[in-house]
């Protein structure tokens, strides 16, 4: 198996209403044509094909445990059953697998957005999220085969509001975000793949205090999942669209490095930051 983008993400996360702050479970307004993947625990419910073009996909978790979408575009003639034999632990994904990311993790009974593109082939859909009992979704049913093909789907999707690289190891925006209903892009400009999970913290957290709960789960999590994308090829661009709440952020890669195996979050790859409320954003310039 790959190793998970969230490894350690599991089942501690799932009682986190009594926190008493904001779950977070944005379910940002449709817009024409969207792709809906529903998961539950532990299966996908996908189209049975859907037309290429820039797509809309919507992921709605309506299972008690934390999921995502994983792409993978499969090299004309691949099929699910050959990935699922290439699968090795702590193993790349083969060559012929490419990572074409989907909608991050949003909180179990939430949803979360991604716009991609979709070229005509064959995909596997799946998620590499542990159960509490260590086993990958994947191993327990979470991966489907979904086929791209048919006219292109010519709907506008939204335009970026704001834009990042990702890069060895980092997070770069080109502006702070602000609160409201942002459309981010991603573009990797990086060698290898990289994810942007999206987490807010709790308050008085930061960005670190969820890796070091990760370690030990002690207490309550420091921070939950909204979204973002899974894995992206360099040179890929990816866009989200979420609705942000005034509060502190952060963008984490879990993704595996193709030098050392270590998660990218431990080669630095994690960011803070925070979504002032509206006007407040600071004083005019030249005050
Ligand atoms: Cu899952």
């Amino acid at each position: 198996m790959p190793r998970s983008p969230i490894t350690l993400f599991t089942l501690a996360l799932i009682g986190m209403a009594p926190l008493g702050w904001s779950l977070g479970r944005e379910r940002t307004a449709p817009v024409a044509d969207e792709v809906v993947i529903k998961a539950a625990d532990f299966a996908f419910e996908v189209p049975a094909t859907v037309r290429p073009g820039r797509r809309v996909i919507r992921l709605v978790n309506g299972g008690s445990d934390l999921h995502h979408v994983f792409l993978l575009k499969l090299a004309a003639g691949k099929t699910m059953g050959d990935l699922l034999g290439a699968l090795k632990p702590n193993t790349p994904f083969p060559a012929w697998a490419k990572q074409i990311g989907g909608p991050n993790t949003p909180l179990p009974g939430g949803e979360s957005v991604a716009i991609v593109d979709l070229a005509p082939g064959t995909y596997v859909v799946m998620c590499v999220i542990p159960a509490a009992d260590g086993m990958p979704h994947i191993m327990k049913g979470m991966v489907k085969t979904l086929e791209v093909t048919g006219a292109p789907v010519e709907a506008a999707t939204p335009k970026p509001t704001a834009t990042a690289a990702l890069n060895n190891y980092g997070f770069d925006f080109a502006a702070p975000l602000a609160a409201g209903r942002q459309v981010i892009e991603f573009r990797n400009d990086a060698a290898q793949p990289h994810e942007a999970f999206l987490a807010r913290l709790a308050p008085g957290k930061r960005a670190a205090d969820l890796l070091t709960w990760l370690g030990k789960r002690d207490g309550p999590p420091p921070a939950i999942p909204v979204g973002g994308i899974t894995g992206i090829e360099p040179g890929a661009r990816q866009s989200i669209i979420v609705d942000l709440e005034p509060g502190t952020y952060a963008w984490y890669c879990f993704l595996p490095d193709v030098g050392d195996g270590r998660e990218h979050v431990a080669h630095g790859m994690i960011r803070e930051f925070t979504v002032p409320a509206k006007g407040l954003a600071g004083p005019p310039k030249g005050s």
